[in-house]
C-alpha cells in the first residue's frame, strides 16, 4: 500500500516541509511539500538524500563501545554500563569540574536533544559548556542580549512583505538561511522581485545568492563594520535617519550619531573598497524604501569584528526606520520555550550570575557558551580543573574548530569521551562510547531552535514514521538515561525514567504557573499534568511548552489557543499569521529600552577605528595580509558542515574542496587551474587543488570547511574516497573575536604557492 506522509526535515535550520511516499512502511520517495506553509515546496539535495542516509551502511544503528582499545558494536545495556563505569571513574578521580560538554550544530535536528541537553548538562555539575555557536553566531547572540535583553531576541527580515533587502555575509541560496527561517529563499526572492523589490549582496565572493541579486558589491573581507559606519554617516548627514516608530523605546541615539559623524566616506571607501556613491545609494535606499532591511550572517559574525558588525547592522536597521515594521526587520514570537515571551514586558529579565571563565586563558562564557577554541588547552594543561572527560552531542569539533588537529590530539588524550553521533568520524573515533541517534524518519521533530527565527508564526510538528524497533531506544530515553547516570543515580528502569521525565515536564509547567504575565498564570500543575495524558514523553514536553506559550490554550484559560493536538491536525503547518510589531513587549534590557550604544561595543569600535592605518592604503578592519592573501569560507549545497560527504548522491561529481583563486592572483603566483597549491596560515599548511575563478575578488581565496576525511579509525568509506583537506588547520585558536571569543574563520591571512 502506498501513502503520502508529511515530514519536517531536521537536517538543517531551514526545516523544510517534505512529502514522503511510504510503501509498506518504507519511504520510497521524497519531495518538497508544495503546501507547506514555511518552505513552499522547497527541498535541497540533502533533504532529497534522507533515504541514502537511512541506507548508509556506515551510519550507526547500535551503540559502539571501546573494548581492548577498539570501538565495537554493543547493546544499549553494555553502552550504558560502560558510561556508568568510566564516567563514574573520572568523577571519582578528578571531580565534576574535570568534565565538559560540547554541543554541535546537528543538535538542533533532534528535538529530544534540544529539549534535554540542558538537563544533561546540569546533571554533569560542571561549568564547562562549549558550543559550535562559538564557531558561528555568538557575536549575534551577544548583540541581541546587549541591545534587546535576550540573545534570542533577534529581528529577521520580513521577506514576504519586503521591498529592499541587503545581505551582508550570507548566502541563503546555498545555506537556506540561518537565524532566519526563510527556507525556499529563491521563491521568496522571486516574489520580491516580481513586486519590484531589490536584493543587494555585500560579499567578497560572487556567491550563488549574489548571482540572482539585483546588485552585488565586493567588499574587502573583515571591513563590514566600516561599511556600516559609512551607511550611518550618510543617513545622519543627509537627514535620512528616522526612528520615530520606535523612539519611545530607544536609548543611545546621540552617541551613535556622534560616531557616524566622525567618519568620512573616503575613509570608509579606503577600508572597504566600495565606492562612496555606492554606499550613499544603499543608505538612501534603506531609508527611502518603506519596507527594507539589512541581514548579516556567517561572513558577518565569524570575522575579527564580528560583534561590531552584528551590532552595527542592528543600528542601521533602527536608524533607517526599519525595526519592528511589517516588511522590515521583525521579532518572531516563538510559540514555546522562549524567554522573551515570559515575565514582565520591557523590564529586566532574570539577572545572570557572573560568567564562568576558562582556566587557562580566562575566557568568559558569553551567553552561556565557552569558546571551543579554548577546549584543547583545557584538556592539555595539567593542574587543578584539567578536563578529563567530555560529552559531545552532534558535533565534530576535530574538524570544525580552529587548529582542529590540536584538538584532535587532545581528544585522544581524554580519560573519557562519550559522543552522541551517527558516524565514527574524526571526533567520535576517539570515543569510549558512541550513542547513535534515530534516523530522521524515526524521530519526531519540532523546531525548538528554528521557531525563534520564523518569518511567519507557523508551527509544525512531525511524528516519527514508525515506532523504533523493539531493541531500539528513543533519543529522549537515551538522554534521560545518560542524565540519570551522570547525576549519580545510576541506570534507571522504566518507572525511574518516567519519574525523571515527569520532573522535567513539571518544571516547564511550574515556571509557567509562576509567570503572572503569561497565559498559564496560577496554573494547577497537577491538573495540567493529568491533561497531558499518556503521550510519548517528548510530546508531553512539547505540549506543555506550547500550551503555556504565548499562543497557548493555557490548559483551558484560552480555549482557542494552541495545543500539540491542534498542531498535529495541520500537517502543512498551523498558521498563526504574519509577524506583528512587538518592540513594546519583547525587550528585557535593564532599561526596558533598545540599547543602541552598549558601552563595550562603543569602546571596542574605538579600538578598531584607532587601529586604522589607511595611510598605506590597506584596510585595517581587514587583516593586513602583507603580500599574501586573505582566506574566506564557502558553503556547499551538497554537504552540511563536516557531514553529508558519506552519501553517494551528495558525494558524486567533481572534486569540490578547491581553493578558489582570482585570475590576477593566479597569474602573479603562477597557479594553474586544477593545479596543486600549498596554503600556509597560522604557521601550518595544507595542500589542495586550485580553481581559478573571478567569483572571488582579487586578493581573496576561498576554501570550504568540513573536509579532511582521511583520519585513521574513522569509518566513512564514501567520504574517504575523496577526503579533501581540512581548512581549519589554518585557523588560529589564539586569535579570537574580542568581545565573545568567537572563532575568526573569515578574512584570515594566508600565503599561497603553486606546487610542481
Ligand atoms: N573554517 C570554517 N569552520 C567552520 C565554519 C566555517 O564557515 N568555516 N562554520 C562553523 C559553523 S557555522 C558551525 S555551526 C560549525 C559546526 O560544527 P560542528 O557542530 O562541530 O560540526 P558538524 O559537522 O555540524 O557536526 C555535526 C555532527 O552531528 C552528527 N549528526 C548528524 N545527524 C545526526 C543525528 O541525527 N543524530 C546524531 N546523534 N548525530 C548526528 C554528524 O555525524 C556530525 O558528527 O562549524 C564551524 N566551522
Ligand atoms: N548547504 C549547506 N547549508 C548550510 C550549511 C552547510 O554547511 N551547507 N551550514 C549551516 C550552518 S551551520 C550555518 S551557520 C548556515 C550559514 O549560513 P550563511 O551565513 O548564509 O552561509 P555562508 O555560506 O557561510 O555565508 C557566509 C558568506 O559570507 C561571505 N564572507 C566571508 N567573509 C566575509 C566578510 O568579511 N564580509 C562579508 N560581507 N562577507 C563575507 C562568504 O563569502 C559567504 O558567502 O548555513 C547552514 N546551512
Ligand atoms: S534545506 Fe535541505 S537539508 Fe535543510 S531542511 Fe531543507 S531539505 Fe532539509
Ligand atoms: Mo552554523
Amino acid at each position: 500500500m502506498q501513502e503520502k506522509q508529511n515530514y519536517v526535515c531536521p537536517i538543517c535550520e531551514a526545516n523544510c516541509g517534505l512529502e514522503l511516499t511510504v510503501e509498506d512502511g518504507d519511504v520510497t520517495a521524497i519531495r518538497g511539500n508544495a503546501h507547506d506553509k514555511v518552505s513552499l515546496g522547497h527541498i535541497c539535495p540533502k533533504g532529497a538524500s534522507l533515504m541514502a542516509l537511512r541506507d548508509d551502511p556506515d551510519r550507526l544503528t547500535t551503540p559502539m563501545v571501546r573494548k581492548d582499545g577498539k570501538l565495537v558494536a554493543a547493546t544499549w545495556d553494555e553502552a550504558f554500563a560502560a558510561i556508568e563505569d568510566r564516567l563514574g571513574a573520572v568523577i571519582a578521580e578528578h571531580g565534576r569540574e574535570s568534565l565538559a560538554m560540547y554541543i554541535g550544530n546537528a543538535t538542533i535536528g533532534t528535538t529530544a536533544y534540544m529539549a534535554g541537553f540542558p538537563m544533561l548538562f546540569a546533571t554533569l555539575g560542571t561549568p564547562h559548556l562549549y558550543t559550535a555557536g562559538t564557531l558561528d553566531h555568538v557575536p549575534k547572540l551577544l548583540t541581541c542580549e546587549e541591545m534587546y535583553g535576550n540573545s534570542f531576541t533577534n529581528p529577521v527580515p520580513d521577506i514576504d512583505r519586503m521591498d529592499y533587502l541587503l545581505i551582508i555575509g550570507g548566502n541563503p541560496i546555498v545555506s537556506n538561511g540561518s537565524l532566519w527561517l526563510a527556507t525556499g529563499f529563491r521563491k521568496r526572492h522571486q516574489a520580491m522581485q516580481a513586486r519590484g523589490g531589490r536584493l543587494v549582496v555585500i560579499d567578497p565572493r560572487r556567491t550563488e545568492t549574489a548571482k540572482v541579486a539585483d546588485q552585488h558589491l565586493f567588499i574587502r573581507p573583515g571591513t563590514d563594520s566600516w561599511f556600516l559606519l559609512g551607511l550611518l554617516h550618510v543617513m545622519f548627514r543627509d537627514g535620512l535617519a528616522d526612528v520615530s516608530a520606535v523612539s519611545d523605546h530607544l536609548s543611545g541615539l546621540e552617541e551613535v550619531r556622534a560616531i557616524a559623524d566622525s567618519v568620512s566616506l573616503e575613509q570608509v571607501s579606503g577600508q572597504t573598497g566600495i565606492a562612496g556613491e555606492d554606499i550613499a545609494a544603499i543608505a538612501r535606499a534603506l531609508c527611502a524604501t518603506p519596507r527594507a532591511g539589512v541581514y548579516g550572517r556567517v561572513g558577518a559574525t565569524t570575522q575579527e569584528h564580528g560583534t561590531l558588525t552584528s551590532w552595527l547592522i542592528e543600528v542601521v536597521n533602527i536608524v533607517a526606520g526599519n525595526l519592528d515594521q511589517p516588511g522590515g526587520m521583525m521579532f518572531p514570537k516563538a510559540p514555546a520555550f522562549a524567554a522573551n515571551t515570559r515575565g514582565k514586558p520591557n523590564s529586566p529579565g532574570p539577572q545572570a550570575p557572573p560568567p564562568f571563565k576558562t582556566r587557562v586563558r580566562g575566557m568568559p562564557a558569553v551567553c552561556g557558551e565557552l569558546p571551543v577554541s579554548c577546549l584543547a588547552e583545557e584538556i592539555e594543561t595539567p593542574g587543578d580543573g584539567q578536563l578529563r572527560g567530555l560529552i559531545t552531542i552532534c558535533g565534530n569539533p576535530a574538524l570544525s574548530s580552529p587548529n582542529s588537529d590540536r584538538l584532535d590530539k587532545a581528544l585522544e588524550s581524554l580519560d573519557f569521551l562519550l559522543c552522541f553521533d551517527i558516524y565514527v568520524n574524526e571526533t567520535t573515533r576517539h570515543a569510549d562510547v558512541i550513542l547513535p541517534g534515530a534516523h530522521a524518519f524515526q524521530k519526531p521533530f519540532y523546531g525548538i531552535f528554528s521557531l525563534n527565527y520564523g518569518v511567519r508564526n507557523v508551527i509544525r510538528y512531525s511524528r516519527a514514521l514508525s515506532e523504533p524497533g523493539a531493541d531500539a531506544v528513543s533519543d529522549w530515553e537515551i538522554l534521560l538515561q545518560v542524565s540519570a547516570i551522570a547525576s549519580g543515580q545510576g541506570r534507571l528502569d522504566a518507572a525511574g525514567l518516567k519519574a525523571m521525565e515527569d520532573t522535567v515536564i513539571r518544571g516547564v509547567l511550574t515556571e509557567a504557573a509562576a509567570d503572572e504575565y503569561g497565559i498559564a498564570d496560577g496554573l494547577d500543575v497537577d491538573k495540567a499534568m493529568a491533561m497531558l495524558g499518556n503521550k510519548p514523553g517528548i510530546e508531553r514536553f512539547l505540549d506543555a511548552g506550547l500550551r503555556t506559550g504565548p499562543f497557548g490554550d493555557g490548559f483551558g484559560a484560552n480555549p482557542d489557543g494552541v495545543t500539540l493536538d491542534k498542531v498535529i491536525a495541520e500537517p502543512d503547518g498551523l498558521d498563526l499569521g504574519p509577524l506583528v510589531p512587538r518592540v513594546h513587549e519583547v525587550l528585557r534590557t535593564q532599561s526596558g529600552k533598545v540599547e543602541l550604544a552598549p558601552r563595550r561595543f562603543v569602546d571596542q569600535l574605538q579600538v578598531m577605528m584607532n587601529a586604522d592605518d589607511t595611510e598605506d592604503g590597506t584596510a585595517d578592519g581587514a587583516v593586513d595580509a602583507g603580500d599574501g592573501l586573505v582566506l574566506i569560507g564557502r558553503r556547499q549545497a551538497r554537504s552540511i558542515n563536516s557531514w553529508g560527504h558519506n552519501l553517494e548522491p551528495l558525494a558524486k561529481g567533481k572534486f569540490r574542496c578547491t581553493l578558489q583563486v582570482h585570475p590576477d592572483d593566479a597569474d602573479r603566483l603562477s597557479i594553474v587551474d586544477g593545479g596543486m597549491v600549498r596554503v600556509n596560515g597560522a604557521g601550518r599548511s595544507i595542500e589542495t587543488q586550485a580553481e581559478i575563478s573571478d567569483e572571488v575578488m582579487p586578493g581573496v581565496v576561498s576554501l570550504p570547511h568540513g573536509w579532511g576525511h582521511n583520519k585513521d579509525g574513522a569509518r566513512m568509506a564514501v567520504a574517504a574516497k575523496s577526503p579533501g583537506v581540512n581548512v581549519n588547520i589554518l585557523m588560529d585558536e589564539n586569535r579570537l573575536e574580542a568581545l565573545t571569543g568567537n572563532a575568526i574563520l573569515n578574512a584570515v591571512p594566508v600565503t599561497v604557492s603553486a606546487l610542481a
